[in-house]
């Protein structure tokens, strides 16, 4: 039976609407825990859902609880579950195939038609204080792994992704367009798994900053080159083509330029989503050999980012939070998003561990 305690809920309605509300507390199924919900991460596609109502074709046609990037504490488990009990802190992998087809099989479950997402059309959210999960997508976190890491590894997952995709390894050289905060947890993976030297571009110079403060080697701001231009800036600086370039803000003219300023054989990865139809230049990429692959989300990536996070090996990534704001204060939070402030902004959802 569900229980009418506080459980304060971010919930979109529709395009432009958002509001706290009190939902019930849901029961944990035979495979499922249910979780007090500690730090959850706003993520672009949350603030576009609000603005928009809608991405693509998933559709808010319901109010939908927000949030997908979170941790917290198990506080009840389901009778089939084994690993996991009450008080263990973990993090959230928000994505779960419903079925074990071949995609599972195979190991690329991210693929699977069945894919259900917290927090995508139809799927609540975890911007809540209370959530329940499926259990075999919970990790535990060991201790010194903090609750906003353990959050921030899923948009890390998308960079461990992007980066594994695109087949960074020892001496690599990058070019990552974009420093939002998905461009950034790609440089810290590409660092992190041995590149020589990676280069950022942003239009904002706040945002290189940041990139230059996280162990970009090389920043430089777009301006309003054509995108042979702007390739041709990026070859001077890297001192050659770079050997993969991983594009993360899905404007056509990015996706262009990383195309062009990619060495012959080269891997592009297109990590940023945008418009659905775009100019490329097809045959440039191909009598080059140039690869162009793209990425949906991740998979099997949490166990491996909480292995480098209790290394230590992964400390700068808490310095992507630039905001904190409490679970009263959301719609704040919310708006300081959809101003382009910060990086990543957490919300604080656990009432027993305030601000
Ligand atoms: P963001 O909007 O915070 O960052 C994008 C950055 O690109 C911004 O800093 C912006 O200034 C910069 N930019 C825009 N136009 C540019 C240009 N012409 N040249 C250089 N920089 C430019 O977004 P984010 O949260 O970092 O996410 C990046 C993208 O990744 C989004 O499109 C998002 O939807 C996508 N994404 C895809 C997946 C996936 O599974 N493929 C997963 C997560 C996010
Ligand atoms: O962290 C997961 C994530 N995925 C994003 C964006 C932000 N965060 N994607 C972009 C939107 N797509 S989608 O296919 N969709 C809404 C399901 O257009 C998913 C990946
Ligand atoms: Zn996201």
């Amino acid at each position: 039976m569900a229980s009418t305690v506080d459980n304060l809920s971010v919930v979109v309605h529709g395009a432009g609407v958002i509001r706290l509300e009190n939902q019930s507390i849901p029961e944990p199924g035979r495979n499922e825990v249910l979780i007090k919900i500690h730090s959850v991460g706003i993520c672009g596609s949350d603030v576009h859902f609000w603005q928009h109502g809608r991405i693509g074709d998933f559709v808010v046609q319901k109010p939908m609880v927000l949030g997908h990037e979170s941790s917290g504490a198990v506080i009840k488990v389901g009778c089939d579950v084994t690993h996991l009990r009450a008080g263990d802190r973990v993090a959230i992998e928000p994505a779960v195939p419903q079925e074990n087809d071949d995609f599972c099989k195979i190991g690329r479950y991210n693929l699977s038609p069945t894919i259900f997402c917290c927090a995508t059309p139809p799927g609540n959210g975890s911007l809540c204080r209370y959530y329940v999960h499926n259990a075999n997508f919970c990790y535990k976190l060991p201790e010194g792994v903090s609750y906003e890491e353990g959050a921030l590894i899923e948009p890390l997952s998308v960079g461990i992704h992007a980066c594994r995709r695109a087949g960074v390894t020892f001496g690599s050289n990058i070019l990552i367009c974009g420093a939002g905060p998905i461009g950034l947890v790609c440089l810290l993976v590409a660092k992190s798994m041995g590149a020589a030297k990676v280069m950022i571009t942003d239009l904002s110079p706040e945002r290189l900053l940041m990139a230059k403060e996280m162990g970009a080697d090389i920043t430089l701001q777009a301006k309003r080159e054509t995108p042979q231009e702007m390739a041709d800036a990026v070859c001077g600086h890297l001192s050659g083509m770079p050997d993969i370039t991983m594009e993360c803000t899905g404007a056509e003219v990015c996706i262009q330029t990383a195309i062009y300023a990619t060495r012959s054989g080269g891997t592009v990865v297109l990590v940023g989503l945008g418009s659905p139809m775009v100019n490329i230049p097809i045959l440039n990429a191909s009598t080059r050999e140039v690869d162009i692959k793209g990425i949906f989300r991740y998979c099997n990536t949490w166990p491996m980012a909480i292995s480098m996070l209790v290394s230590g090996r992964l400390n700068v990534l808490r310095s992507l939070v630039t905001h904190r704001f409490s679970l009263e204060d959301s719609l704040q939070a919310f708006e300081t998003a959809h101003q382009g402030l910060g990086i990543k902004i957490i919300i604080r959802c656990d009432k027993d561990d305030p601000l």
